[in-house]
């Protein structure tokens, strides 16, 4: 089976690719190489030192006897996203090619359109190119546990059915996102929702929540396959963050009093989902919603969680409740049904004591490349 990886020089991209050609699957990489310019643009670098592409694939075909194809490319470019489907003609199409950054979506106007524009026109490019010459392939999407928002009822997985006036619908769940990224992922599911029920596509929409860990068995093998760990103040995300800060000695950054509760998981758990999307695919005409979290958490939960981590390796670990500079709810009511892909057969890593202490070792071993300048937030959600 033929797996075209968009957005597969990134984070989940690349765990996602390694794991599928190792598994069998005949995968090509689909990358424009933004996200690379846009740490540039912000002056921030991984933790890790990641090589170049075309360093990492010649890198996995040395070690692997394993090929993965290269599509160097925007997907905003219709005639570049057609010629690479023609050539690779694949079957399913898994697509973490987006801007995914929340602040990055909020530093001005600039950021919020090119934001919009990036991945909305990117993702529905994708589904006319699919409508016209590929009908069949299964798109597999990247959404977000964040296009809910927090509503003070249960989230369900992508519909809710309601009764009204005597009358009963099973419908879109309501969405309420809570920045303009966020938004970008909703205006992306209503896109795909549309070509599923109007040219049969099928497609499935993983809301995903918040990803932490680095570590895969195939980008553990060797130095040239390491992944992107982010811990800047602007696509570095809660607990990834909070382990980098504890091996520099920084305070924990918990923006506001910390009660703000999301869906996580580990990012192993992230590539095992997509290849369980992959082998039950939805039907034709089928809008497939899976809510992509292992275990939910308050921010407080991991700050306390890593500070007892730190201690047990002899890191004295700070929590400091910062100003919030985003614009959430700190308190609210946080329920989200995931029991979808564990039906399909995902086996949950938890979190861990061992999970935490792994990362933090981790973060210790590049702790030199850490620019602590880059920890705190600067982007702000308030009205001036
Ligand atoms: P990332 O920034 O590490 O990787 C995204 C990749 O997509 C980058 O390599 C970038 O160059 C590429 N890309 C962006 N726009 C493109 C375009 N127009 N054409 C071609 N390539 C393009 O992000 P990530 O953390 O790996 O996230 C991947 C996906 O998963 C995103 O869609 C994100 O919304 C979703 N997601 C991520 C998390 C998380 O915690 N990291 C959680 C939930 C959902
Ligand atoms: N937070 C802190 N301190 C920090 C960083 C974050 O308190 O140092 C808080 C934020 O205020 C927020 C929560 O932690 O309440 C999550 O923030 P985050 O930066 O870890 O994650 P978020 O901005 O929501 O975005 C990340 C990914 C995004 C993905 C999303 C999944 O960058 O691509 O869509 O997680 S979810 O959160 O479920 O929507």
């Amino acid at each position: 089976m033929k797996v075209l990886v968009i957005g597969g020089d990134g984070y989940c991209g690349w765990a996602t690719a390694l794991y599928l050609s190792n598994r069998g699957f005949e995968v090509a990489i689909l990358d424009s190489l933004v996200r690379r310019h846009w740490d540039n643009e912000i002056g921030v670098k991984t933790l890790t030192p990641i090589a170049t592409i075309q360093q990492r694939i010649q890198r996995w075909k040395d070690l692997t006897n394993k090929s993965i194809s290269l599509f160097i490319g925007d997907i905003t470019n219709y005639e570049f996203l057609k010629g690479a489907l023609h050539k690779f003609e694949p079957n399913v199409i898994v697509h973490f090619g987006e801007q995914r950054s929340a602040p990055f979506s909020m530093i001005d106007r600039e950021h919020a359109v090119m934001t919009q524009v990036n991945n909305v026109v990117g993702t529905l490019n994708l589904l006319y190119a699919m409508k016209t010459d590929f009908p069949d392939c299964h798109l597999v999407k990247l959404g977000t546990m964040g296009e809910y928002g927090t509503p003070n009822i249960d989230i369900e997985e992508g519909y809710l059915t309601i009764e009204h006036n005597g009358r009963k619908d099973t419908l879109p769940y309501p969405k309420q996102p809570g920045s303009i990224y966020h938004l970008s992922k909703v205006h992306d599911s209503h896109n795909i929702h549309f070509a599923c029920r109007v040219w049969g596509l099928r497609a499935t929409d993983l809301n995903q929540g918040v990803v932490y860990g680095v570590l895969t068995e195939e980008t553990s093998i060797d130095e040239l396959l390491i992944n992107r760990l982010d811990y800047d103040g602007v696509f570095g995300t809660a607990l990834n963050r909070f382990c980098i800060q504890s091996a520099v000695g920084h305070p924990l950054t918990v923006y506001g009093s910390g009660g703000q509760t999301r869906g996580f998981l580990d990012i192993r758990d992230t590539i095992r989902c997509i290849e369980i999307a992959i082998h039950n695919p939805a039907g034709p005409g089928e809008f497939r919603v899976f809510n992509q979290f292992t275990e939910q958490f308050s921010i407080n939960d991991l700050a306390v969680m890593v500070k007892k981590a730190g201690a047990a390796m002899g890191l004295n670990v700070e929590i400091q409740n910062l100003a919030n500079p985003r614009v959430e709810m700190e308190e609210h009511y946080f329920s989200a049904k995931n029991t979808k892909l564990l039906d399909l057969g995902l086996k949950p890593h938890y979190l861990s004591d061992s999970l935490i202490d792994s990362l933090l070792h981790f973060a210790v071993k590049y702790q030199n490349r850490v620019d602590s300048q880059q920890i705190p937030p600067r982007i702000s959600w308030h009205r001036e």
